[in-house]
C-alpha cells in the first residue's frame, strides 16, 4: 500500500455557515463555491478536536445532486484529520433514520448527514450538511455553536488530494489506505440492513404480513406508500415488498431515489404529496395512504378516501395505543414530548395514562437528552415528524409500522380510529399557514413588532372578534425551554398568543429554508364536543385574528399561505 500524503490547504472564512433547524442547508451552488463545502467539513472536525482521532463515522444522506462530490471531499478531509474509518452507504444512500441507528448500533462517534430533507433537490435547488452525535442524535445547540464558531475563524483545510475516490461509493466493500503512516479505512455497505434488522425487532412483522396479505377471515388492507423519489424507496421495497408481501405495482409508488427527486418538492403534505392525496380519493379501494420526505424521517398518514391525519393527531392516536407494539410491551412507555408548536393532543393522552409530558421548541434535537435520560418513548412534531427513542432521530418509515400495528390490533380503520380517539379525548384542531421565501427585511420586522405588540402593558386581557368569535389573551410570550436534563437554555423560539379557553396563535421563522425567510403561523383550537366540523372552518376565525394581530399582509405584501397543513 503505497503512502499518501496530506496537505495544508488555505482558506479564509464564509460568513453564512451557521446551521439552522437541522444542519447547514443552502442552494446547491452556493456549496459548489470553491472550499464552501470542504470549510464546513473541516469546521465539524476542528469543533470534534481530539474526539476525532482514531475514530469511526457514518456518512450518506438522501441522494441528492451534489452527494456524491461532498462524499469525496469528505473522505479526503476526514482522511488528513486522523478520523480511522468512514462506513459510507452505497451510492451514498443512507435515510436520515437508518444512520441514526447504525450510529447507535456500531457505537462511533457520529455521523454527517447529506440531506436538505423537504426541501427540493437538483441543481438549482438545496444541499445540506449536518451533523449527528453518539446518541445517533442531530448536534445539540451546543456543538452547532461550536462548528459555527469555527467557521468564522477557520483558515486551514487538512486533506489528502491524491487519495483515490472515483467511483469508491458506487461498490460494496472496504477500502483500506495509509495516510501519513496511519491506517484509514473506508467500508461501503448495504444501509438497508441494519435498519431492517431494527424494525423486525421493534414491530410484529407476522402480523403485518398478515394484515396487508390479508387472512382467511379478513381482507388484505390496502396500502400504498410514496416514497417521493427520496431515499425511503430502497427501505420501502425491503421491508414492504420483500419482507411485508405488498405489491410493488400496486402499494408502493415514486421507489426510486432521483437526485433531484423527480423535480418535486420532497415534503410529505397536503400541498406537496397532492398525488398521492388525489390516488386514494380515485380508487377508494385503498385503506391506507403515507408519504414520506427526501430523507425519510417525515411521514403523511392518510386513511380512505385520503382522510388526513395532522401530525399532531397521529401522535395522539399512536401515545394512546403503544401497547400493540412489541417493542413497548418490552420496554414500557415513558414520557411523551411534542415540540411547542405541536398541537396539544398528546397532552390529554399522556394526563389519562399518568405518563410525563414535555414541551421543547421546534427540531428533534431537543428530544434526545430526555430519551437518553429514558424519560421519553414517543414524540412527535407538528411538521410530519413522529420517532420513538429506538433511534434519535424522527422516523418515517418507523410511524407507518406504527400505525399498522394500531390499525392490526384494533382492526379498524383510519377515520373510525380517529373519530374513537375525538369521542374519547376532544379534539384540538390544527393548522399551520406557511409563507415560503418571502423577504427577510419584511419578514424581520413583522416579527419585532409582534414583540413588542405582545409586551404592551394592554396586551394581556385584550379581546379579538372574527367571524363572530371572541377570543381573549391569557398570556403571550417569547417560547424560552430549559431542558430538564442538563439545563441548557433555548430562547426565542416562537410567540406565543395563548388564549383564555385554550387556543393558540404561533407565529416563527423557518431555520430549515435556504432562501429568503418562511413565516409559520400555527393555529390551534380545542373542542370537547364539537369534533367533527371540518378544520379549516372551526379555524376560520383564529386564523383571521392571527393575520390582524401579525399585519402579516402589510410585512409581506403576501395574500395566501403557499401551503397549508
Ligand atoms: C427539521 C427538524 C424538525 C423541525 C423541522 C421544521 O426537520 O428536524 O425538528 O420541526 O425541521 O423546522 P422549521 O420550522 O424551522 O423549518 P427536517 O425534516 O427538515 O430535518
Amino acid at each position: 500500500m503505497s503512502v499518501l500524503q496530506s496537505v495544508i490547504v488555505e482558506t479564509s472564512p464564509f460568513d453564512d455557515q451557521k446551521p439552522g433547524t437541522s444542519g447547514l442547508r443552502k442552494k446547491v451552488k452556493v456549496f459548489m463555491q470553491k472550499n464552501y463545502t470542504e470549510n464546513f467539513i473541516q469546521s465539524i472536525f476542528n469543533a470534534l478536536g481530539d474526539k476525532l482521532k482514531g475514530a469511526t463515522l457514518v456518512v450518506g444522506g438522501d441522494g441528492r445532486y451534489f452527494s456524491k462530490p461532498a462524499i469525496n471531499t469528505i473522505i479526503r478531509i476526514a482522511s488528513a484529520n486522523e478520523v480511522s474509518k468512514l462506513i459510507i452507504g452505497k451510492l451514498g444512500i443512507f435515510s436520515t433514520p437508518a444512520v441514526s441507528a447504525i450510529i447507535r448500533e456500531q457505537q462511533v462517534l457520529g455521523g454527517i448527514v447529506l440531506t436538505a430533507s423537504h426541501n427540493p433537490g437538483g441543481i438549482r435547488n438545496d444541499f445540506g450538511i449536518k451533523y449527528n452525535i453518539e446518541n445517533g442524535g442531530p448536534a445539540p445547540d451546543n456543538i452547532t455553536n461550536k462548528i459555527f464558531e469555527q467557521t468564522k475563524q477557520i483558515t486551514q483545510i487538512k486533506t489528502t488530494p491524491t487519495l483515490e475516490t472515483d467511483r469508491i461509493i458506487d461498490i460494496l466493500g472496504t477500502s483500506k489506505f495509509n495516510v501519513d503512516g496511519r491506517e484509514f479505512t473506508v467500508e461501503i455497505i448495504d444501509s438497508t440492513i441494519n435498519y431492517v434488522n431494527l424494525m423486525k425487532q421493534i414491530f410484529d412483522f407476522n402480523k403485518l404480513r398478515a394484515l396487508i396479505r390479508g387472512t382467511e377471515d379478513r381482507p388484505p388492507f390496502n396500502i400504498l406508500l410514496d416514497s417521493m423519489n427520496g431515499v425511503t424507496g430502497v427501505y420501502v421495497r425491503n421491508i414492504f415488498v420483500e419482507e411485508l408481501g405488498a405489491s410493488p405495482d400496486n402499494n408502493v409508488r415514486r421507489v426510486v431515489p432521483l437526485d433531484n427527486f423527480g423535480e418535486i418538492h420532497p415534503d410529505p403534505n397536503l400541498t406537496y404529496a397532492k398525488d398521492l392525496v388525489d390516488k386514494l380519493k380515485e380508487n377508494s379501494t385503498y385503506d391506507f395512504g403515507a408519504a414520506f420526505d427526501g430523507d425519510g424521517d417525515r411521514n403523511m398518514i392518510l386513511g380512505k378516501n385520503a382522510f388526513f391525519v395532522t401530525p399532531s393527531d397521529s401522535l395522539a392516536v399512536l401515545a394512546n395505543n403503544l401497547e400493540c407494539i412489541p417493542y413497548f410491551q418490552k420496554n414500557g412507555v415513558h414520557g411523551f414530548a411534542r415540540s411547542m408548536p405541536t398541537a396539544a393532543a398528546v397532552d390529554r393522552v399522556a394526563a389519562k395514562l399518568g405518563k410525563e409530558m414535555f414541551e421543547v421548541p421546534t427540531g428533534w434535537k431537543y428530544f434526545g437528552n430526555l430519551m437518553d435520560a429514558g424519560r421519553l418513548s414517543l414524540c412527535g412534531e407538528e411538521s410530519f415528524g413522529t420517532g420513538s427513542d429506538h433511534i434519535r432521530e424522527k422516523d418515517g418509515l418507523w410511524a407507518v409500522l406504527a400505525w399498522l400495528s394500531v390499525i392490526e390490533a384494533k382492526n379498524m380503520g383510519v377515520e373510525d380510529i380517529l373519530k374513537e380517539h375525538w369521542t374519547i379525548y376532544g379534539r384540538n384542531y390544527f393548522t399551520r399557514y406557511d409563507y415560503e421565501e418571502c423577504e427577510t427585511e419584511g419578514a424581520n420586522q413583522m416579527m419585532q413588532r409582534l414583540e413588542q405588540l405582545i409586551a404592551s402593558a394592554d396586551f394581556v386581557g385584550k379581546s379579538f372578534t372574527a367571524s363572530g368569535k371572541t377570543y381573549t389573551v391569557a398570556k403571550a410570550d417569547n417560547f424560552s425551554y430549559v431542558d430538564p436534563i442538563d439545563n441548557s437554555v433555548a430562547k426565542n423560539q416562537g410567540i406565543r398568543v395563548l388564549f383564555e379557553d385554550g387556543s393558540r396563535l404561533i407565529y416563527r421563522l423557518s431555520g430549515t429554508g435556504s432562501s429568503g425567510a418562511t413565516i409559520r403561523v400555527y393555529i390551534e383550537c380545542y373542542e370537547k364536543e364539537n369534533v367533527l366540523t371540518d378544520a379549516q372552518v372551526m379555524l376560520k376565525p383564529l386564523v383571521e385574528i392571527g393575520l390582524d394581530i401579525s399585519q402579516l399582509k402589510k410585512f409581506t405584501g403576501r395574500e395566501e399561505p403557499t401551503v397549508i397543513t
